[in-house]
């Protein structure tokens, strides 16, 4: 990457950061109503090599869009420059920038690359605000600890890009280590890491890319947010997390949507809690239960899974995986399976043939090992 910075820069950079994607073994849609999540970071991800600037400009590049785009971090225009322009992908750094302003951090000429496949719902976006927020700390000399990093990532998100994710994404890429999975309480931001080593029970778990794009952008993620805030309101509490007896809450609320969502967001939470505690007991097997049941109650109480997905964990359980599901936003992205060893090759045929049965564009397949969290790469 340096030489690329120095072609597209003429200076070599200060350093390189990376950050990685993430997996969520469970918890999802939980982490925006004060949940609990369980993500593990995948050893692909977001680089940036960057050189400090003093003038208060942000200037990014991209291996994987064209062009560049310059910004004042203190407001003011976003100017993009290269045809066709194609900026949407900038906010994310520019967001993080203008947001580390307030902390004391400055610009900086940004040079990105990714090897995460775009659209996977592999946490591309947060791992590209979090290698940002590295840089731009390292380069300005702002200390800020990592969960309140997270936090500010999160926030230029929310506030730049106008999605209204969670904490869980940047809390992965910034927090998780090596051989860990990551327990997140969204609430109160404390963590813990639990270790997870499928190989060691003879178990792999298989990430299936399953081609059709994923993005938060679209306006789904938002309405289910806002259902559940609805839902949290008209049961009198802060948030979803809060409902601690399930049947008396879908008593009280009278629309069948608003009770499909609340039954996830409850159900999930346990499931969080019931996958840490079979992790801690070294029954990792028992997790394919949690992951189908988590499957079932995002594709049919909180209505967010996709056809692919639900053809990829059908195919898989069929040939003998212990359990499968959706991970991310939803309505596009990746699926885990949690599979023997001995059958991942077989699984991974099945779903290929399930795929081929209905003319689908082949899925990919990665290997998910549970990795370490984002960090400088080069020496300072
Ligand atoms: C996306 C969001 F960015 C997360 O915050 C989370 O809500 C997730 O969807 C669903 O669990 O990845």
């Amino acid at each position: 990457m340096r030489a690329d910075f120095a072609a597209a820069y003429g200076r070599e950079p200060d350093g390189v950061w990376h950050a990685p994607g993430r997996v969520n073994l469970i918890g999802e849609h939980t982490d925006y109503n004060d949940g609990l999540v369980l993500p593990f970071a995948l050893p692909f991800g977001v680089s940036v090599a960057a050189a400090r600037r003093d003038d208060g400009v942000i200037e990014v590049r991209s291996h994987q869009a064209r062009g560049a785009v310059t910004a004042p971090v203190d407001g003011g225009p976003v100017v993009s420059e290269g045809r066709p322009p194609d900026e949407a992908w900038a906010a994310y750094p520019v967001g993080v920038a203008r947001v580390l302003r307030e902390h004391g951090a400055g610009g900086a000429s940004l040079l990105i690359d990714s090897d995460l496949p775009q659209g996977a719902g592999l946490s591309s976006s947060a791992a590209l605000e979090c290698a940002t927020a590295l840089a731009l700390c390292d380069l300005h000399g702002v200390e800020i600890d990592r969960p309140d990093l997270a936090r500010l990532a999160r926030r230029a998100e929310n506030e730049h890009v106008g999605v209204p994710c969670g904490p869980m994404d940047q809390s992965a890429s910034l927090l998780c280590t090596a051989g860990h999975a990551l327990m997140l309480d969204c609430r109160s931001g404390l963590s813990a890491q639990v270790p997870f080593d499928p190989a060691a029970s003879g178990l792999a778990l298989l990430v299936v890319d399953t081609r059709a794009a994923h993005a938060l952008t679209g306006g789904e993620y938002g309405r289910r947010h806002a259902e559940c805030e609805e839902a949290a309101a008209l049961l009198g509490v802060d948030a979803l997390r809060d409902v601690k007896d399930l049947a008396g809450a879908l008593r009280t609320l009278r629309d069948p949507l608003l009770r499909r969502r609340v039954q996830h967001v409850v159900t999930e939470n346990h499931r969080v809690e019931a996958t840490v505690g079979l992790l801690r007991a070294g029954a990792v097997a028992e997790l394919g239960a949690m992951l189908n049941a988590s499957h079932l109650s995002l594709r049919d109480q909180f209505e967010v899974s996709w056809p692919e997905a639900d053809a990829a964990v059908d195919a898989a359980v069929r040939a003998g995986a212990r359990g499968g599901r959706m991970v991310g936003g939803g309505f596009g992205g990746s699926v885990i399976v949690l599979a023997p060893a001995g059958r991942a090759d077989r699984i991974r045929d099945a779903i290929a043939a399930a795929y081929a049965k209905r003319g689908w564009t082949a899925p990919d397949f990665l290997d998910a090992v549970p990795s370490g969290g984002a960090a400088r790469v080069t020496a300072p």
